[in-house]
């Protein structure tokens, strides 16, 4: 019952922060304002609550804005079950290969890899990560300029 009441109170949350987002700057504020009231209400922290409304994924860019044949950040750390989302930016084709040496023991790269280039502006493509743990990952036709990235997983 418990369970089932709190689910409830959640999605009236998310559903209150999704009309602030879209609304004007005056708005915003008097929602979160309203998240502020029904947090002290429902006597759960506004802490946990930013942790709950908190994506969690990273995104990288391939390619620096500068134009360097790099990710953008070369490394980032996420929590197990998190995802990370690569972008085009600049310098493409880029595509995103871990091998099996440079990821925890048991992993299947191939579902965590996208060979195939990405070719236009903005492109993008997401692989979810389930295990902690180090991978490492490069961009075949940037591996001799040395683009190459790190997933840290918690
Ligand atoms: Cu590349």
């Amino acid at each position: 019952m418990q369970t089932s009441v709190s689910a409830m109170r959640g999605s009236a949350l998310v559903a209150t922060t999704h009309t602030a987002r879209t609304s004007t700057r005056a708005t915003r504020c008097v929602a979160a304002f309203d998240a502020r009231r029904w947090a002290s209400v429902a006597g759960v922290g506004l802490a946990s609550i930013g942790l709950t409304l908190t994506a969690n994924a990273a995104t990288v860019k391939l390619g620096t804005d500068s134009g360097g044949l790099q990710f953008d950040p070369e490394t980032v750390t996420i929590s197990k079950g998190d995802s990370v989302t690569w972008q085009n930016n600049a310098g493409f084709p880029h595509n995103i290969v871990f091998d099996e040496d440079g990821v925890p023991s048991g992993v299947n790269v191939s579902s965590l890899n996208h060979e195939d280039y990405l070719n236009a502006p903005g492109q993008s493509v997401t692989s979810k990560f389930d295990v902690a743990g180090e991978y490492n990952y490069y961009c075949e036709p940037h591996q001799g300029a040395g683009m190459q990235g790190k997933v840290i997983v918690n």
